[in-house]
């Protein structure tokens, strides 16, 4: 069999890992279907290219930002050019179907675009001084050397939403890409060099977490380091950064709660859902994974949600007819076929899917059933963890407010979803659920790259991508200049 071998890039030079050792990025739709060998980095590995961002920093930081922007509108060309190339590279590495990669693409382009619009902003404020002729201002700072720590959901995306505004701002950055999919990764960045991007200014390190990730995030001079992945991992990434005082960006799970209530439009209600809960195949951190009906349409959403659901073509994402692709790897397989025993054990109803698919047309491939489970309650292990797979969790309440308390009470607080032509509701509901995304009769997923993303509670550390990502990507300076031509004291020569 024969299949591309790809490097590491650092310092503008494609390198092999020190190990010499590889990582093979199969096809989950189809295992014999080897889509390239990526370097197995380490620590060694991460030192190299954290050594070539540093030295990259001391020019790239003096580029000035609209030039640098320039840069972003130029890439954000190139793959509009490439969108169909790289959206069905990315379907062949990580499964999901074409109209989402496409999809996936896009955003990288559409985050190009808006942050590119940043080169000519990055504003701070000016602000009177409390001293006569003194001139009082902040300015925004690079923050130095960044490493980004990708997932493999959304594997052009969420890089972009990390090394655009990184760039923009006159960081260099280290990205380790996720193990399943950096393929994706590799395209966008090649997109940053074709538009001149200079070396070493971008660095990647592919490998797993445990050995590039966590020497990415151990390494001092890292300043800053921006993770997309679960929660269990953030905690250890926050934990191990907090050795070096790095920043930290965290955007992790998400246990995300479409509500309907009685006087929904539930043929929007159950569009919204099906592609809530299923698209993706249900990894999305996004993804509609509870499902909170009012007791007057909870009979008739069921039977209408499962009819659907059953109907979803599932199969090899490259098929324009497929609705629902394969989970990413065996390990995710595990993880939904674990949580559905629990779910089992608990006393949930399966009312359709439950199974992996094995035989046939699937064998070769890592599928799942669409499931969808009734008789939830908010106290289930499955009501309350994130599975990251095709399996949603249908529940139902009788009062509006026990809606809100429903959804409000797990650890998580990612994304809601509200179906409703009540407008006070909707504003009530805005107000109160605890969450970072609020939707009002449109699915849980779908943000677009210019609005906060992020989440509260254990889904993230405050921060936020998208508006929000530049706060995180530079560091203030305040800046006084004294005209007066004689020492003023601050708090004290003005006093009464
Ligand atoms: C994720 O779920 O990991 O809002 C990111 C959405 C996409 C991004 C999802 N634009 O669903």
């Amino acid at each position: 069999m024969t299949y591309p071998i790809y490097h590491n890039l650092i310092g503008g030079q494609w390198v092999a890992a020190a190990s010499g050792k590889t990582i093979l990025n199969l096809n989950p739709a189809d295992h014999s279907d080897v889509i390239g060998a990526f370097p197995s980095s380490h620590a060694e590995d991460v030192a190299l290219a954290v050594a070539a961002a540093k030295k990259a920093f001391a020019a790239w930081r003096l580029v000035p930002a609209p030039k640098r922007a320039e840069i972003l509108l130029r890439a954000g060309t190139n793959l509009l050019q490439n969108k169909e190339k790289y959206a069905r590279e990315m379907t062949r590495e990580m499964g999901k179907v074409l109209a989402e990669t496409r999809g996936d693409v896009q955003e990288a382009i559409d985050e190009a675009f808006y942050v590119a619009g940043e080169g000519r902003r990055l504003f701070g404020v000016t602000t009177p001084s409390e001293l006569q002729n003194k001139f009082a201002m902040s300015v925004r700072m690079p923050v130095g050397v960044v490493g980004l720590i990708t997932p493999w959901n959304f594997p052009m995306a969420i890089p972009s939403w990390k090394l655009f505004p990184a760039l923009v701002a006159g960081n260099t950055c280290v990205i380790k890409p996720a193990t399943d999919t950096p393929l994706s990764t590799y395209n966008l960045v090649q997109a940053l060099i074709d538009a001149g991007l200079p070396p070493g200014v971008v660095n990647v390190v592919s490998g797993t977490g445990s050995t590039a990730g966590a020497a990415l995030v151990e390494h001092p001079d890292v300043r800053a380091i921006s993770f997309t992945g679960s929660s269990a991992v953030g905690s250890l990434v926050a934990q191990r950064a907090a050795a070096t005082f790095k920043q930290v960006s965290l955007e992790m799970g998400g246990k995300n709660a479409q509500i309907v209530l009685d006087d929904a439009n539930l043929d929007l209600a159950l569009d919204g859902a099906l592609w809530g809960a299923f698209g993706t195949t249900g990894q999305r951190c996004t993804a509609t994974s509870r499902i909170l009906l009012q007791k007057g349409i909870a009979a008739e959403f069921t039977e209408k949600f499962v009819a659907r659901a059953k109907k979803l073509k599932i199969g090899n994402g490259l098929d324009e007819l497929v609705e629902v692709g394969p989970q990413v790897n065996a390990n995710q397989i595990e993880t939904t076929q674990r949580y559905l025993e629990i779910a089992k054990h608990e006393g949930t109803e399966c009312l359709c899917g439950g199974h992996a698919l094995t035989s046939g047309a699937y064998a070769h491939g890592t599928f799942f059933e669409p499931t969808v489970l009734a008789g939830v309650t908010p106290a289930m292990r499955i009501a309350r963890e994130e599975v990251f797979g095709p399996v949603v969790c249908l529940m139902e309440f009788s009062t509006f407010d026990e809606a809100v308390e429903i959804a409000n009470s797990i650890d998580y607080g990612l994304s809601t979803s509200v179906y409703t032509r009540d407008v006070n509701r909707a504003f009530t509901a805005i107000r109160d659920l605890e969450s970072g995304i609020t939707y009002i009769n449109a699915p849980t997923i779908g943000a677009e790259v210019h609005l906060p993303f992020g989440g509260v509670k254990h889904t993230g550390n405050g921060h936020r991508e998208g508006l929000g990502a530049l706060d995180f990507f530079t560091t203030w300076k305040a800046v006084y200049v004294d005209y007066s031509d004689k020492l003023q004291r601050a708090q004290i020569d003005n006093a009464e």
